[in-house]
Parts: C-alpha cells; structure tokens; sequence
C-alpha cells in the first residue's frame, strides 16, 4: 500500500471541500443569509438552544430563519423545528459522522427561492469529524453541556480551536455538578484558541441566551458589511 498517494487524495478531497465552501459563503453573503454551522456531542443541547436563540432573535425583528438539520438518521430535530414555526430541512448522512459541501448545497436548494437572514446548521452529534469540514459557514460555534464535563477540551481540543464561540450549555446544572470547573476550561480553550468567545447558557432557565444573541447579531451585522 502506498501511504503517499493515499494522503494525497484525502488532501484533494479536502482541497475541493474548502474551495466549494468559500464559493458557497460568498453566495449566501451576497443574498443576505448568514449562516452558522452549530457544533456539539450528541444531547449537548444543540435543538433545545436553536429554538431558544431563535425565540430571542425573533423578539427583537421580523427576521427570516432557516434551519438545516443533519442526523446520521431520522427526521426528529427537524420536526421540532418545524413544529416551532421556523423552516427546516433536513439531512441525512447515512452514517457519515460528518457534513460536507455538497450534503449542504444540496438541503440548502431544498428551500428553493426562499432566502433567509439566518441560517443554522445544526451539525452531527460529534466532537471529532466536524471540526476538519468547512461546511461553507461564516460562523462556526461549538456547545459542551455541563453534564459532559469541562475536560472535553482536553480529549477534543481541534473542535474548540476550530470554532469562534464557546457555548456552555445547561448551565442550570452546575450546582449538581461541583467537578465542573469553569476556569480550567476558559483557561484550557483559550490556550487552544486565544480570541475565543465563552459563553454560559441554560435553554431551561433562559440564562445567558440574550448576551449570545447579542453578540451573534453583532456578528451577522459585520460579515454583511463586508458585501
Ligand atoms: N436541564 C437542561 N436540559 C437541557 C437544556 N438544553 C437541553 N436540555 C435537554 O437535553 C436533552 C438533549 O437536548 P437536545 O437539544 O435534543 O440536544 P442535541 O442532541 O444536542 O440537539 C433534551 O432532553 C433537552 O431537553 C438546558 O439548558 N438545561
Ligand atoms: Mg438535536
């Protein structure tokens, strides 16, 4: 088996991968649609924050919003979204752990003509793959709930190099669980990634959801002063 070529077709893959997503983001840049690509572990809370960012974005303008939401199977996250009132689609990778460009033109074409001011992505449940595809994004964010435990940035550290914000999630457990040491993972995540955002949320109680639409608005607002 020859290692050198095998490396250079995976380059090659990834090489088409990058340069379909810098076409893709150019595009939804141009029609408006900010598009975020939502990373986490399966159950970190990635649906329940969606909807709740969505109800926060919503409150404050009529804006547009599109979901796309990727399982290795079923339709369950989407249906959720959907039942909420926000369009969605979504895409099945068929046991492929993560998403590529071509999984993500396609479900976006599925909402036809329609063009949204935001659109999510709501990435497989995984730590590892994700990270390594750009999924023609402007903004990548990553979730790690409380139950998970602070030291998944040790195990997991190019998820959160990859990524411009952190976002803590159930934080309405920290009191049930004392080992989760707050300043070891904004101390650790920062090592990796020093212009990293943190912030720490509950979907249930609704704490610390309107200081990250804040500043996700403010970040929609400079990627489309660049058009
Ligand atoms: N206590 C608590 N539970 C949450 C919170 N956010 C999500 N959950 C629960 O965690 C489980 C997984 O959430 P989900 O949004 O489906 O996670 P996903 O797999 O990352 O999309 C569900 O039972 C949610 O109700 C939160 O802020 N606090
Ligand atoms: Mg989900």
């Amino acid at each position: 088996m020859d290692k050198h070529r095998t490396l250079e077709v995976k380059r090659d893959v990834m090489a088409a991968n990058d340069a379909a997503a810098d076409a893709f983001r150019a595009e939804e840049r141009a029609k408006g649609e900010f598009f975020i690509d939502v990373m986490a572990s399966p159950g970190a809370g990635k649906t329940t924050l969606l909807l709740a960012l969505i109800e926060e974005l919503r409150s404050r303008d009529a804006d547009k919003v599109g979901v796309i939401e990727a399982d290795l199977e079923s339709d369950v996250d989407a249906m959720k979204i959907k039942e909420a009132g926000v369009d969605s689609v979504e895409l099945n990778t068929r046991g492929v752990c993560h998403v590529e460009m071509g999984m993500v033109k396609s479900a976006r074409s599925a909402f036809g003509d329609a063009v949204f001011d935001w659109m999510f992505l709501e990435n497989i449940g995984n730590l590892v793959c994700p990270a390594d595809f750009d999924t023609g994004a402007h903004c990548r964010i990553m979730l790690l709930s409380v139950p998970e435990g602070w030291d998944k940035v040790m195990k997991y550290p190019p998820m959160f190099a990859a990524v411009e914000a952190l976002v803590v999630t159930k934080s309405d457990y920290l009191s049930l669980n004392p080992d989760f040491d707050m300043n070891r993972l904004h101390e650790q995540a920062r090592i990796l990634n020093p212009h990293l955002k943190v912030f720490v949320t509950s979907a249930r109680t609704g704490d610390g959801i309107a200081e990250f639409a804040e500043w996700i608005r403010a970040r929609r607002n400079e990627e489309m002063a660049i058009r």
